[in-house]
C-alpha cells in the first residue's frame, strides 16, 4: 500500500503535554489546572485523575502527569461559569445550535436551574424547590419503573452506593450506566468465564510479561500513562503487538514524561514490534485462527485445561468446524501471518491480553472478549505472574460504580445483602439498560429520566430520537459539572443540578471528606479534592442523593441518609456489610496510602461460575457469517460507488473526553478539524476521489434499525475524505458527531453494546477539494 504521510514525532513528552492543553484554556485555567495535576494521583490527601481508569504505579515517587489527565482537569477546574447570567442570555432552542465544544466552553454549572417554557430559559430555582419539584413527579408514577436512572463512570464509589440504594428503595433496577456502551461484554463475558467480570492483571504483570497482544486500543491517546508501562516491557524484552485497523501512530515511539532526562533530551523509546492491521470487526477470526492452530499442532496448555476448565471439547468442535478461507476473509489477514502470531503465543510463557473499545463495540463484541479469554485459557495464562486478562477501562470510576450496585441486572447476592442490611425489600425485575432505556424512552414508556453524570442522549445511538424522547417526559434531571446537549431537550419539567467536581474540595460538618474509586485492575484508591469549588452553590454528589432520598422516600426511611453525606466512612460502613470484598474498609483504606486490591478469585485460580471451573465459549457467530459480512465490504464495483458498503467505526481523539470537546486537533491522526472522515489512500484513489473531496455518509440499506426510526434517514456530512493508513475495507469518524448513524438495535447479543466500531455505510462524493483538512 502507498506510504502516506504520518506523524513522526514520539508520544507524550513536554509539547505533548503543554503545548497541546495551553492553547485551549486561558492562562489562569492552564495554572490551576497544571496545579492540581501535580496534586492528582499523589500519595496522601491527592485525587485521583478523572482521566481515565489505567492504575498508578505502585512506587510513585515521581509525578504522574499526562496530557489526558491535565485537559481532564482543566476542564473540570475551568473558571469560567455557565451561570444564571449565562443562561439569561441564551434561550434553550439558540444553545441547541451549539457545538459540543461551544458548550464545553461555556464553564461549570454553578447553581441549581429549572426550565421555564414560557421565556425557553433555564432560570435559577432554589435546591429545596427543585427537590419539591422532582418529589412531586416521582410521586406521580403508576410505577417505579416508569423512571429512568442513568449514571456515568466519573461518579466516585461512595456515592455511586447512596445512588443505587435510593434508586432501589424508590423501587426499580433501572440503573444504566455507561458501562453498558463501554467494556459491558468484557463484564459479562469474564463473569461468565472466569467468574469476576474484571482485570486478572496487576500493574506489576506488566513486568514480567513477555508477549502482550493489544487489541482494538489506542493509549497514546486515551491512556498516556500505560505508555509508560509498554515502554517499560519493551526494554524488559517483551514483545508487544498491535492488533488494530489503524496503525496508530501514536504507539510507536514514546517520549516519557517519568524520564527528566528523557524529555529534555528529546529521547524516545519505542514500544509496539508489530501492527496486525485487521480488517474492522474481524477480531473474532483471527483469534479463531490463532486458536484452531494453537490446537492442531498440540501446543496448548492439556494440565491447565483439565484441571481449571469446562467446555472445551465443543470449543474444539466448533474450531475445527471453521475454515481458513473463512477465517482470513473474516479478518483480511493471511494465513502465514496468523499462523506467526500462534506461533509467538505457543513460544511465550507470560502472556497478556490488553483490549479495549476496538473489541468490544461491536455485534461481535461478546465473541471478541470469549475468543481472547478462550486463548487464555488455552494456554493457562489466568492465575501466573506476567500474565492474564487486561481490559482497559474508560471512565476513571466505571467500574467502582459497577461494583457499588449501579446495574440494571444485579446479582441475587447483591440484592440479598442489600435486604440484609437495610431491612427492607429491593425490587427483584431487571431494568433497562442503555439500548433497551433508550427504546422505552423513545415508545413513551418512561416518563422521568435522571442523569447522574455523563451525556446519554448524545453518548447512545440513535441521538436524535433521544433527544427528542426527552422532550416527551414528565421530568428530566441532571447532575452534573458541565452544560451538555442531552440537558437541552426539556420534558415538561426540567432541572439541572450542579455538583462538585473531583478536584474540589467536599467540606461537610465532620470535616473534609475523601472518597474512593476503583480503577481498570481492581485497586481501590482514595480520592480527596483539594480546590475551592467554583461556586459556593456547588453541592457534592452524595449530597444531592441524600437531600433528594430524604424528600422522596420521606420520613419512613430508616436509612440515614444525610449522616451519610455528612460523614463518608458511615457510606463506607456500609458498603463494608453489603458489598463482598470490602470489610473493614474504613481501616484498609487508610492502612496504606495507595488503598487495597480487591480481592479477585480468578486471579487465584478460583472460579466463581456455574461449572465451577473457568469455561470456554463458543461463539454466538460462524465465522463463515462473519466472512459473508466481509465480502459485503469487499465487493468494490467502483462504477457505482453508492453500492460499495464500507464498514464505519467511530473514534476519538486527545483533544476530546468522550462527547466533552476541547479542541479541534488530532496530532497523531494529523488533522485539525473532527467534520472528517478517515480512509485509506489507495482506497481514495482507486474510487477516482481525492483528499479534501467531500463526501455523505449514510447507513447501508439492509442495516436493520429501532422500529419506532426505521424510515428516519441516518446521513452524516458532508466529511472531509482524510488519509490515514487503515484497513481497506473501514473508513473512520470521531465520536459523537457520527452518533446518529448508529441504531438501538445493532448490537452484540447479550451485553447490548452498540456496534459503535462496525456499522456498514455507503459513501457519496458532493463536492470535490473544497476544503483540505490541513496536516498539524
Ligand atoms: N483523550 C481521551 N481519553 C479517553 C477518552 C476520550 O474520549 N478521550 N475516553 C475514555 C473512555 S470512556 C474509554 S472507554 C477509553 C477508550 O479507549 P480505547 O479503548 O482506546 O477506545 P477508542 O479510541 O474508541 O478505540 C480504540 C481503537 O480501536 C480500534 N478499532 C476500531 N475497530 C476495531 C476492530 O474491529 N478491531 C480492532 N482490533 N480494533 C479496532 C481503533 O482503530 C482505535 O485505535 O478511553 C478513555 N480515555
Ligand atoms: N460512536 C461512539 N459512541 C460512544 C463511544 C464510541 O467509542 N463511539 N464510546 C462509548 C463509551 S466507551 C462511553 S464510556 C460513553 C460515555 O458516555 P457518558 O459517560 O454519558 O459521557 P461523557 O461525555 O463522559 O459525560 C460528560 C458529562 O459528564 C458530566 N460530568 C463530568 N464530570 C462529572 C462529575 O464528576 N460528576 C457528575 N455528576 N457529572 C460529571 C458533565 O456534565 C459532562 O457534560 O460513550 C459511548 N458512546
Ligand atoms: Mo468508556
Amino acid at each position: 500500500m502507498r506510504k502516506i504521510p504520518v506523524y513522526s514525532h514520539p508520544a507524550a513528552g513536554w509539547p505533548a503535554l503543554i503545548s497541546s492543553t495551553r492553547k485551549l484554556m486561558d492562562y489562569q485555567t492552564f495554572l490551576r489546572g497544571s496545579v492540581s495535576v501535580l496534586k492528582s494521583n499523589q500519595p496522601q490527601g491527592g485525587f485521583d485523575c478523572p482521566g481515565c481508569a489505567w492504575p498508578d504505579h505502585k512506587s510513585h515517587k515521581r509525578i504522574d502527569v499526562c496530557e489526558n489527565g491535565i485537559k481532564v482537569i482543566a476542564s473540570e477546574t475551568m473558571t469560567k461559569k455557565a451561570d444564571a447570567q449565562f443562561f439569561a442570555r441564551h434561550t434553550v432552542t439558540e444553545l441547541q445550535r451549539w457545538s459540543g465544544y461551544e458548550l464545553e466552553h461555556s464553564g461549570r454549572l454553578s447553581e441549581p436551574m429549572y426550565y421555564d417554557a414560557a421565556q425557553d430559559r433555564y432560570v435559577p430555582i432554589p435546591w429545596e424547590a427543585a427537590y419539591g419539584l422532582i418529589t412531586e413527579q416521582l410521586g406521580k408514577l403508576d410505577s417505579p419503573n416508569e423512571a429512568l436512572f442513568y449514571t456515568s463512570g466519573r461518579v466516585t464509589n461512595e456515592p455511586a452506593f447512596m445512588y443505587q440504594l435510593f434508586v432501589r428503595s424508590f423501587g426499580t433496577n433501572n440503573l444504566p450506566d455507561c458501562s453498558n456502551m463501554c467494556h459491558e461484554p468484557t463484564s459479562v463475558m469474564l463473569g461468565k468465564q472466569l467468574g469476576v467480570g474484571k482485570a486478572t492483571v496487576m500493574l506489576e504483570d506488566f513486568e514480567q510479561a513477555k508477549l502482550i497482544l493489544m487489541f482494538g486500543q489506542n493509549p497514546a491517546t486515551n491512556h498516556p500513562r500505560m505508555l509508560e508501562m509498554l515502554a517499560h516491557a519493551h526494554e524488559q524484552g517483551c514483545r508487544i503487538i498491535s492488533i488494530n485497523p489503524m496503525r496508530e501512530q501514536g504507539l510507536s515511539r514514546f517520549r516519557n514524561p517519568q524520564k527528566p532526562m528523557h524529555m529534555a533530551a528529546g529521547q524516545s523509546d519505542d514500544m509496539v514490534d508489530d501492527v496486525i492491521q485487521i480488517q474492522i470487526g474481524g477480531d473474532t477470526a483471527l483469534l479463531t485462527g490463532i486458536a484452531k492452530w494453537l490446537i492442531e499442532n498440540d501446543r496448548i496448555n492439556h494440565d491447565f485445561i483439565t484441571t481449571h476448565t469446562a467446555g472445551f471439547e465443543p470449543l474444539k468442535q466448533w474450531l475445527t468446524a471453521q475454515t481458513w478461507e473463512d477465517i482470513t476473509l473474516g479478518c483480511g489477514i493471511p494465513q502465514i501471518d496468523i499462523v506467526n502470531l500462534a506461533k509467538l503465543v505457543a513460544d511465550s510463557s507470560a502472556t497478556i491480553c490488553t483490549w479495549g473499545m476496538g473489541i468490544t463495540q461491536h455485534v461481535q463484541g461478546d465473541d471478541n472478549v470469549a475468543m481472547i479469554t478462550n486463548l487464555l485459557l488455552l494456554m493457562g495464562m489466568i492465575g501466573i505472574d506476567g500474565a492474564g486478562a487486561s481490559p482497559v477501562r474508560g471512565h476513571s470510576n466505571v467500574q467502582g460504580d459497577r461494583t457499588m450496585g449501579i446495574h440494571e441486572r444485579p446479582s441475587k447476592t447483591l440484592l440479598d445483602s442489600l435486604e440484609r442490611v437495610f431491612e427492607r425489600p429491593m425490587p427483584k425485575e431487571h431494568g433497562y439498560d442503555v439500548v433497551t432505556g433508550a427504546k422505552a424512552l423513545i415508545e413513551g414508556d418512561l416518563k422521568v429520566f435522571m442523569g447522574m453524570g455523563g451525556n446519554y442522549a448524545v453518548a447512545a445511538p440513535d441521538t436524535s430520537a433521544i433527544q427528542q424522547a426527552l422532550t416527551t417526559t414528565q421530568l428530566n434531571v441532571f447532575v452534573g459539572t458541565k452544560l451538555n446537549e442531552t440537558m437541552l431537550y426539556p420534558g415538561a419539567n426540567n432541572v439541572i443540578l450542579p455538583c462538585l467536581g473531583r478536584t474540589e474540595r467536599i467540606l461537610t460538618t465532620k470535616g473534609e471528606q475523601f472518597a474512593t474509586i476503583e480503577d481498570s485492575m481492581c485497586q481501590i484508591v482514595p480520592t480527596q479534592g483539594k480546590l475551592k469549588p467554583v461556586s459556593d452553590n456547588l453541592k457534592s454528589e452524595a449530597k444531592i442523593i441524600a437531600e433528594l432520598a430524604t424528600h422522596v422516600l420521606g420520613a419512613d426511611s430508616s436509612i440515614p441518609w444525610l449522616a451519610m453525606s455528612e460523614d463518608f466512612d458511615l457510606i463506607r460502613d456500609y458498603i463494608a456489610q453489603a458489598i463482598n470484598g470490602f470489610e473493614n474498609f474504613n481501616q484498609r483504606i487508610r492502612t496504606n496510602e495507595r488503598g487495597f486490591h480487591l480481592y479477585h478469585a480468578a486471579r487465584h485460580r478460583v472460579w466463581n461460575t456455574e461449572s465451577g471451573k473457568a469455561q470456554f465459549e463458543v461463539p454466538h457467530y460462524s465465522i463463515t457469517y462473519v466472512a459473508a459480512q466481509m465480502a459485503d465490504t469487499h465487493d468494490i464495483d467502483h462504477e457505482d460507488t453508492t453500492q460499495k458498503v464500507w464498514q464505519l467505526t467511530s473514534v476519538r481523539s486527545h483533544d476530546q473526553f468522550n462527547t466533552m470537546i476541547f479542541g479541534f486537533k488530532d496530532r497523531y491522526r494529523q488533522t485539525n478539524r473532527r467534520d472528517v472522515l478517515f480512509m485509506h489512500p489507495d482506497e481514495i484513489s482507486r474510487l477516482g476521489w481525492q483528499k479534501g473531496d467531500q463526501v455523505m455518509v449514510s447507513r447501508h440499506a439492509s442495516s436493520s434499525s429501532h422500529t419506532a426510526h426505521k424510515n428516519k434517514p441516518r446521513v452524516l456530512g458532508p466529511l472531509i475524505l482524510t488519509e490515514m493508513d487503515i484497513a481497506a475495507n473501514a473508513v473512520a469518524a470521531y465520536y459523537p458527531e457520527c452518533n446518529d448513524l448508529f441504531d438501538l438495535d445493532t448490537h452484540a447479543p447479550d451485553s447490548h453494546i452498540p456496534a459503535y466500531k462496525s456499522t456498514t455505510v455507503i459513501l457519496e462524493r458532493v463536492n470535490t477539494s473544497v476544503q483540505t483538512a490541513e496536516p498539524v
